[in-house]
């Protein structure tokens, strides 16, 4: 099953959306732009910061946010564009854009902060890009500039459709729970819902991945902070953790696995799942958790040669970590049969990223990773339907 299969199954998110069909007329940046691009990263987000902060009507435009964030968002901000430019993917870009604005939006940031940041990432790329190149790069961001109108709709749709959603009954009980902090209340859940390992996928799945992407929405909508998010976040660790002593301790009937999350990816309760299934599922996994170096991630295996490596990435900016770390592999004569599955959020957004990062497989969940990967070791327990016994 290669990325591209698994690109149009059920993680894809569907019809191109009109945002998307709009960025077809962008043309393509050159590799040299893009490197220029991505070595300039550093100041082009110092100049950006300093014309930024140095704006009378800052406060007005950040709505009452602070400066950090919005520092953190500029970092992040030239990460997603260098790997836009590295991959010419202008699909992600328009995938990812509505989320940005909706987000920014909704806590409080004004409409017109757009027009004025992408101005500024404008002038620092003249500034720093070499001119060739820059004339390479400055029309998409005036691509941006000029869909302003449409992105903010498509924000709001994207904010409706979210709001539209209510959450199944267990996955309120175990949201409510997770942010006012009862721990034992999440943790008797969690009991309750799993008596024996096959359990472990469909409380993994139907209970805590949509209460947490609820988590996701709520902040988005500035409706609980950073610290609730937080609080929700160490709840479901410690939950998993005792799920997995009682429960995640089967015979290696299997080959090898190394999951991680990739290099500054800080979103590790999906990949955890994943190792954890694959481990029920008979597989010898080494889980590394948040935020890998690829340098030292490629180390680990070099000892540990393992069959399958699954990298988990959620936001799109990490997306060139991931793939440098496929590559990396790719080259080393040592590992060459090591298959590589990936997995995560940003995936969901654009599946056709998978083939870019180089992945031999993409994951639509923690489930399907067991379920690709016990196809490749050649023997799948499961029926045509996809379900372990005692699903
Ligand atoms: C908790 C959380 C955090 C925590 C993470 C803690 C932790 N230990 O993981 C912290 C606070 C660190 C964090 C940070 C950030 N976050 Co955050 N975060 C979330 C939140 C609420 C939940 C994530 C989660 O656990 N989801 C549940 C898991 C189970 O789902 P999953 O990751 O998709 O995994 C499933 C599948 O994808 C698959 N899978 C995943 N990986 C793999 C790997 C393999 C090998 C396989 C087989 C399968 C597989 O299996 C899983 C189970 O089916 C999400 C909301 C959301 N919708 O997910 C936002 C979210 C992902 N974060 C977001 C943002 C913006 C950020 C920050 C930039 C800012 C911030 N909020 O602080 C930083 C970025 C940090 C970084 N560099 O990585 C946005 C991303 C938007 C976008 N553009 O895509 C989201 C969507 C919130 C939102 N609605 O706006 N975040």
């Amino acid at each position: 099953m290669s990325a591209q299969d698994a690109a149009g199954g059920e993680g894809s998110t569907g019809a191109r959306t009109p945002l998307e069909k709009a960025a077809d007329s962008l043309t393509p940046v050159s590799e040299r732009a893009a490197s220029d691009y991505a070595a300039q990263k550093d100041r082009l987000r110092e100049m950006v910061d300093r014309a930024m902060a140095g704006r009378a009507d800052i406060e007005t435009l950040l709505g009452g946010g602070s400066l950090r964030v919005m520092y953190d968002n500029d970092r992040n901000h030239v990460a997603f564009m260098a790997t836009v430019f590295e991959s010419n993917d202008f699909g992600l870009l328009a995938r990812t854009l509505p989320w940005v604005y909706g987000a920014y939006r909704s806590h409080g940031y004004s409409d017109d902060y757009f027009p004025a940041v992408l101005n500024a990432w404008i002038g620092a790329v003249r500034r720093y890009v070499p001119a060739a190149h820059a004339a390479e790069i400055v029309p998409v961001y005036e691509w941006m500039l000029d869909h302003q109108p449409e992105l903010i709709a498509a924000a709001d749709v994207a904010a409706g459709a979210a709001a539209g959603r209510e959450p199944a009954e267990q996955v309120r009980a175990f949201l409510g729970a997770l942010l006012a902090g009862r721990a034992a209340d999440c943790q008797e859940i969690a009991d309750e819902l799993t008596q024996r390992p096959e359990d472990l996928a469909g409380f993994y799945l139907d209970v805590v991945q949509p209460a947490m992407e609820e988590v996701g929405r709520l902040w988005e909508r500035d409706e609980i902070s950073v610290a609730e998010e937080h609080l929700a976040s160490a709840i479901v660790s410690r939950t998993m953790a005792v799920l997995y002593t009682r429960l995640v301790h089967r015979d290696v009937t299997r080959g090898s696995a190394v999951v991680t999350a990739a290099t500054n990816e800080f979103h590790d309760i999906g990949s955890r799942m994943a190792a954890d299934l694959l481990e029920v599922d008979g597989w010898d996994v080494t889980f590394l958790g948040a935020n890998t170096p690829d340098d030292e991630l490629l180390k680990l295996m070099r000892k540990l040669h393992p069959d399958v490596l699954g990298v988990s990435v959620a936001m799109p900016f990490n997306l060139d970590h991931a793939r440098r770390t496929v590559a990396a592999l790719h080259e080393d004569p040592d590992l060459g049969g090591t298959r590589v599955l990936v997995g995560g959020r940003a995936f969901a957004l654009r599946p056709e990223s998978a083939e870019w990062v180089g992945a031999d497989a993409l994951a639509v969940d923690a489930r399907d990773g067991a379920r690709i990967a016990a196809a490749w070791w050649g023997t799948d327990p499961r029926d045509a339907a996809g379900h372990l016994p005692g699903d």
